[in-house]
């Protein structure tokens, strides 16, 4: 397998006045100051608002367009005991969307249902089948989360059958809005909300939030469901920033101490240690959940979000076990992707990956496809059979509009939609070896050569002397980390083996490191063992890195996790 060179890039270095002047004020280590300042902290209060998250400084819900219509119906439908459907999307997101929602009206009514779509037969977004389960259930009301936006037609079917429709959503908005009566969605042009990257979930606690204001309820109706909304913030890849680091450091914490039980199973079965942090969530908490969904049906998932403590353990065995099969089905087709590629003609030169296999899980070609772009770093789709046609998820290399790529394919495809670094695609089946030429074409065309080459984006660099346990416990105050506000990655140059290294499971490396006279620090560096022969060889090196505790027998070391080595 080739091995992907990646250009290490360091970031702008922050202004060295603002630095001295906010160390003035803190009175910490100046390369945390560079960091603060990096990241748009320049003054002790924006510095005491960042460590220390309010939830008094949640936005105000009615800020948002739609907010009041929306809960005047709840309210509305509440007092007439109309029959109210939740309906969600069958992923992370989508599925806390619903347990919130439906236990915080639950609170109020029990003349409520859920519906989730099977992501194999109905597909994404609201679907017929769902509306009609609402008339056939006879529900006066539909609350839609983390999708319909885009839903039209859907939701003036809904209307054609006596249904109101409340859609609250995250995704863009296209030209026609739903005539619902009301239509949350920050992303709206017309939208006031002063921070637009909310999860949809997080937009189901703002109406829970909304609700509660009016009706004078205490804040604990709805922030006793912080959990689920960290849990999607993590999972959906929202921008960790405003509002939602706020929903993440409450809502981490009432991971780490009074989960619902369905979350507090889900940990103990995994075996992870307390506390969790947010990429815990991201890898351990969230991949289980969305198992359900990809492998059997998103209910398995949502039953354990919402189960009393009884039932908790065999719900979450039950998605645990679906994640393993998961797994293996994910390894398998990857490395039969790996394969096709492989032997296929010019392979080296080719810009783009585009691989079909009938047999292959639909709810799982999106993940295979961005594990392809870790070994071929280029533009990829990946195509499997459904319904008579290829339908199929494609991934971008960061930097590459795949969108607009898709645009250029359009005439070949029968429908196609998302963003710039993921999107779906369904074409005619004879269409696939003209579409995989053109896909090459359009992208070779497009693509700045130097975008196919993966960059790591390095905060500081430091001296290791620098790093000791005060620095690292300032450096997890500034988490949670997610995208935009990523764990800080440092890069130290001139080091030189304490000791041998050593490889663990033929993939992992283990070594000892130090810089001059400096204290010797502990690295991990996973999946590097191809360094070995280099490392040994070498008078000196740099490395790039993330600063992480290690605990082993109840005793603390910091160690270093490499990212990457340069010689
Ligand atoms: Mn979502």
């Amino acid at each position: 397998m080739t091995k992907i060179e990646k250009r290490w890039v360091l970031k702008e270095p922050a202004e060295q006045s603002l630095v001295e002047k906010l160390q003035a004020e803190l009175k910490i280590e100046p390369s945390l100051c560079a960091l603060l300042v990096q990241r748009n902290i320049h003054s002790f209060d924006s510095a005491r608002d960042f460590f220390r998250p309010q939830i008094g400084h949640l936005h105000d819900p009615f800020l948002m367009k739609g907010m009041e219509q929306a809960v005047i119906r709840i309210k509305e439908a509440l007092e007439k005991n109309q029959r109210i459907l939740i309906y969600g999307d069958y992923d992370v997101d989508g599925t806390t969307s619903v347990a919130l929602m439906y236990q915080f009206l639950n609170q109020f009514t029990t003349n409520l249902l859920y519906y989730i779509p099977d992501r194999h037969a109905e597909g994404y977004g609201i679907s017929e089948q769902g509306i009609q389960f609402a008339a056939v259930q006879n529900c006066h009301l539909i609350i839609a989360l983390d999708c319909g936006i885009r839903s039209v037609d859907k939701v003036a079917l809904a209307s054609s059958l006596g249904i109101d429709f409340i859609i609250a959503d995250h995704h863009l908005p296209g030209q026609e809005i739903p005539a619902a009566i009301a239509v949350l969605d920050p992303k709206q042009t017309d939208c006031a909300y002063p921070f637009k990257e909310l999860s949809g979930c997080g937009i189901g606690f703002k109406i829970a939030q909304a609700f509660a204001i009016l009706e004078n309820l205490t804040e604990d109706t709805y922030l006793q469901y912080l959990d689920l909304v960290a849990l999607s913030i993590g999972a959906d890849l929202v921008a960790m920033q405003d509002e939602n680091r706020i929903l993440a450091h409450y809502g981490l914490k009432k991971i780490n101490t009074s989960p619902c039980p369905g979350i507090r199973v889900l940990i103990e079965q995994s075996g992870r240690s307390l506390p969790l942090s947010m990429s815990d969530v991201v890898f351990q908490l969230a991949p289980p959940i969305n198992a359900a969904g990809r492998m059997g049906h998103a209910l398995d998932a949502l039953a354990l979000l919402l189960s009393n403590s009884q039932d908790a353990q065999q719900k979450a065995s039950k998605i645990l076990n679906q994640n393993t099969q998961r797994k293996e089905d994910d390894q398998e087709i990857t490395a039969a992707a790996l394969s096709l590629i492989e032997h296929a003609e010019d392979f080296t030169q080719k810009k783009t990956t585009v691989v079909y296999h009938e047999s292959w899980n639909k709810g799982i070609i999106g993940i295979v496809a961005s594990r392809l772009t870790e070994t071929y770093y280029r533009p990829t789709v990946v195509l499997t059979a459904s319904n008579g046609k290829y339908t199929g998820s494609a991934r971008s290399v960061i930097g590459f509009d795949l969108y607009e790529a898709l645009v250029g394919c359009a005439d070949l495809l029968e429908q196609f939609g998302g963003h710039k670094f993921a999107a779906g695609l369904t074409l005619a089946p004879e269409n696939l070896n003209a579409f995989a030429n053109r896909f090459e074409e359009v992208v070779s065309n497009s693509i700045n050569p130097h975008l196919l080459l993966p960059e790591i984006h390095i905060d500081l660099c430091l001296i290791l002397n620098q790093i000791d346990a005060k620095f690292y416990r300032i450096l997890t105050q500034m988490g949670p980390f997610g995208p935009e506000h990523t764990c800080p990655l440092f890069m130290s140059t001139d080091l030189v083996l304490a000791e041998k290294p050593q490889i663990l499971g033929n993939k992992h490396l283990k070594l000892k490191v130090k810089q001059q006279n400096s204290i010797i620090f502990d690295v991990i560096a996973f999946g590097q063992a191809g360094e070995y022969q280099q490392l040994c060889h070498a008078n000196s090196f740099s490395m790039c890195y993330q600063i992480e505790e290690n605990i082993w027998r109840n005793k603390s070391t910091l160690q270093l996790n490499a990212k990457a080595f340069k010689f």
